[in-house]
């Protein structure tokens, strides 16, 4: 009996030590939390004896809120970093002080007489500049305001982070947009749209009573890149967000936003008045329908002294707007935006619309807002998705930005995953970004970006902007996929400076959240960029768009919707868009309109966005168009091997947690990439009758199989 009794003792201890050591595993500092700010000792011995000795000591004065962040930011950044306390210093008695102030509060760097430098970086520039002070060497972060004090600490922290040399600094930057800011669309029952990493980052129960730590690491991880807004509810708003019970607790993030420079904004329901105000009409002309707004805005800043404004979707989607009254999108953006006017508040107002009158859909957005060019006030901004459609996985920039000389625009991105697999597939949309940012619009003769547009150098705005639609929730890595961290951190820092390298931002992230090992940074970096382009191949490749499922996660290219948007039928594929269809080129510059007026001439990746045509058209290549389209689909899915070798390659050295994780999540992608090659595939040829290439498999399964197949994945989708 006693080895009966032994065996059951190892068995439960066995269950026991394989729970515990599953946490252990679970609340490892390597399960993502701590994103792109892990801080970790640097590894490089010569390094980390450099970065000593150029950091014997920090000196730093005030005691402002900013402040108090950039000292602790340097604290725990530099003692992760190299393992050691930083004395703090009063004065410069030694090599190697960092010394980080601005003229105002730093008798040093007043000392220093940096105003010609200064001058230009605004609020939120700085610079990093390796100094001679009384001898000694120094390195010292000045800047106009504390605000550009954090945004140096935190750049200066990445040059350790990603090793960076440090002994002969000259850095100076500064933001090319106004407002950066991230969206979320996130409800009032904690529920996410299109989140998918858990429930709402804010808990509304507690929020008076706790402060979860949680609330600050959100604040630093979007300082880190820049971020200076955030819009925390969803646009499609609840009105509840303005009535005092969320006031207050907003509020209660506001002040740990502030700390970090983010200013908050609400999204707001157009009929506020009558939902909340209990008026009979929300009609912007009318008088109480004003000031029951301005009575509203006052309420909101005795709330939020430093409020940022409103986010608006109206008339868009079933949400209420001012057309329901025969008012005007910018009647409507002006009544809001003379209520916030007095208190330095603006109005993003969206220019997402659509609906069923317009032959193409796509064409609304143009033809709605561009004959209201000029009728906006100055403290509104028209916030344009990238692109024509919605956040398709390709599609060409939106034909607004640069046709709106007389309008505030500023461009909104997606950063969570709703047309690319959710949280399950690694897509680094960072090259999708700069594809838009880079397009050129011609809106000033040839060489006007969208960038240059967003940036108000083209037209003279008063306000320049990009958003970003983030999904953190309570998932431990906050956005469910490891991977769509970079995403979050290629928006944040192009929205600072539009002009940077998708790939570089690449490796500054892998730097900082995975290694710095040469070659672990190099296999990522691949996997990262091929990523890109493997989503749009396997999915909806040549331009094509919207041909998924209703929860847009699985291939559904059989459904009404997606019919509409692929047009395929026996002749051909892809929607005619030139004059012998609806003719959107035409809201293009001449230059772009005559390009895409012709398939020879329409970049491939663009084609069937633009044109209808035969299956057997002969492309430039000399393929055909049927054996092109065919072959990205079988491109695509080779890709993802591809990745899922690479990444499994790299087995041992990325800890075990988050490596594994991810390989699992690329067997799930593998999975839904064939699915949507072969559903796709096999749907489009029972149209064409064209047979596959010789060297192509045939898929496994027949058409029939891969419909039911659409009802068989289960995904989550969180609607309000
Ligand atoms: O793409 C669509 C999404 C909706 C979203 C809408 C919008 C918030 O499917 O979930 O609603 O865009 O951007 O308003």
């Amino acid at each position: 009996m006693a080895w009966l009794k032994l065996i059951a003792f190892l068995f439960i201890f066995n269950l026991f030590y394989s729970e515990i050591f599953a946490q252990n595993i679970n609340t490892s500092p390597e399960d993502g939390y701590r994103m792109w700010l892990r801080y970790e000792k640097v590894q490089d011995d010569d390094l980390i004896l450099e970065y000593r000795n150029n950091l014997k000591g920090i000196l730093l004065t005030s005691t402002s809120n900013i402040m108090n962040s950039v000292r602790e930011e340097l604290d725990s950044g530099l003692s992760g970093l190299l393992d050691t306390e930083i004395e703090r210093k009063t004065k410069v008695d030694t090599e190697g002080v960092l010394i980080v102030g601005t003229p105002e509060n730093s008798k040093i760097i007043r000392s220093l007489n940096l105003k010609s430098e200064l001058e230009p970086l605004g609020n939120d520039g700085f610079l990093i500049k390796t100094k001679k002070i009384k001898g000694h060497r120094v390195i010292v972060i000045a800047a106009n305001k504390d605000i550009g004090l954090l945004y140096g600490t935190f750049s200066f922290l990445k040059l350790l982070q990603t090793y960076q040399p440090i002994n002969n600094l000259s850095i100076i930057s500064k933001p090319k947009i106004q407002c950066r800011v991230v969206n979320h669309w996130d409800n009032a029952n904690r529920s996410v749209e299109r989140g998918y990493a858990g429930i709402s980052l804010w808990d509304w129960g507690t929020l008076s009573y706790y402060k979860d730590p949680r609330y600050t690491d959100y604040a630093r991880i979007n300082a880190s890149i820049g971020i200076n807004g955030t819009v925390i509810n969803n646009v499609n708003a609840d009105v509840r967000f303005i009535t005092p019970y969320f006031l207050e607790r907003i509020a209660v993030l506001a002040d740990i936003f502030r700390a970090y420079g983010i200013k908050t904004y609400l999204s707001i329901n157009f009929n506020s008045p009558q939902l909340l105000g209990g008026l009979n009409t929300a009609d912007p002309l009318n008088p109480d329908v004003q000031s029951w707004w301005r009575e509203k805005v006052k309420e909101i800043y005795s709330y939020i002294p430093d409020f940022g404004g409103f986010l608006v979707k109206a008339d868009s989607e079933g949400q209420p707007g001012p057309n329901t009254y025969g008012r005007t999108h910018a009647e409507g953006a002006n009544m809001l935006a003379r209520a916030l006017e007095p208190f330095g508040g603006i109005v993003m107002w969206r220019a997402f619309v659509y609906g069923d009158h317009q032959k193409d859909r796509i064409r609304e957005a143009y033809d709605e807002f561009v004959p209201m060019d000029g009728q906006f006030d100055d403290n509104v901004i028209l916030q344009i998705k990238k692109g024509p459609l919605d956040f398709m996985p390709h599609e060409p920039f939106s034909p607004l930005f640069g046709t709106m000389p007389n309008t505030n625009t500023m461009a909104e991105f997606q950063i969570t995953q709703e047309y690319l697999g959710n949280a399950y597939h690694l897509v680094y949309k960072g090259p999708m970004y700069t594809d838009i940012l880079n397009s050129d619009t011609y809106a000033k003769g040839k060489g006007t970006t969208v960038g240059d547009i967003l940036e108000g150098k083209v037209f003279d705005y008063q306000l320049t902007g990009m958003a970003g639609v983030i999904n953190p929730g309570n998932a431990r890595n906050w956005t469910g996929h490891p991977f769509v961290q970079s995403s979050w951190y290629s928006f944040g820092r192009l929205a600072w400076d539009y002009t940077q390298n998708a790939t570089e931002l690449a490796e500054e992230w892998i730097r900082m959240t995975f290694s710095n090992d040469e070659d672990v940074v190099e296999k990522i970096k691949e996997i990262m960029m091929v990523s890109t382009e493997a989503a749009v191949n396997y999915r909806e490749p040549l331009g094509l768009t919207h041909i998924g499922t209703g929860s847009h996660y699985g291939p559904a290219p059989w459904s009404d919707r997606s019919k509409y948007f692929h047009q395929a039928n026996e002749q051909g594929i892809g929607f005619d868009r030139t004059k012998t269809g609806s003719d959107a080129i035409a809201q293009y510059k001449p230059e772009l309109r005559d390009k895409y007026a012709n398939p020879d001439s329409t970049p491939e990746d663009l084609l069937l966005w633009f044109h209808h045509l035969p299956w057997s058209y002969q492309l430039p290549s000399g393929q055909t168009l049927w054996e092109a389209l065919v072959r990205k689909y079988y491109k695509g899915v080779d890709e993802v091997e591809q990745m899922q070798k690479d990444w499994n390659n790299l087995e041992g050295r990325i800890e075990h947690e988050r490596f594994n994780h991810v390989k699992a999540l690329l067997e799930i992608q593998k999975r839904d990439a064939v699915q949507w090659r072969n559903s796709c595939v096999l749907y489009f040829q029972s149209l064409s009758k064209m047979p596959l290439p010789d060297d192509l498999k045939t898929p496994q399964f027949s058409l029939d199989y891969y419909k039911k197949m659409e009802k068989q994945i289960p995904v989550p989708v969180l609607k309000p």
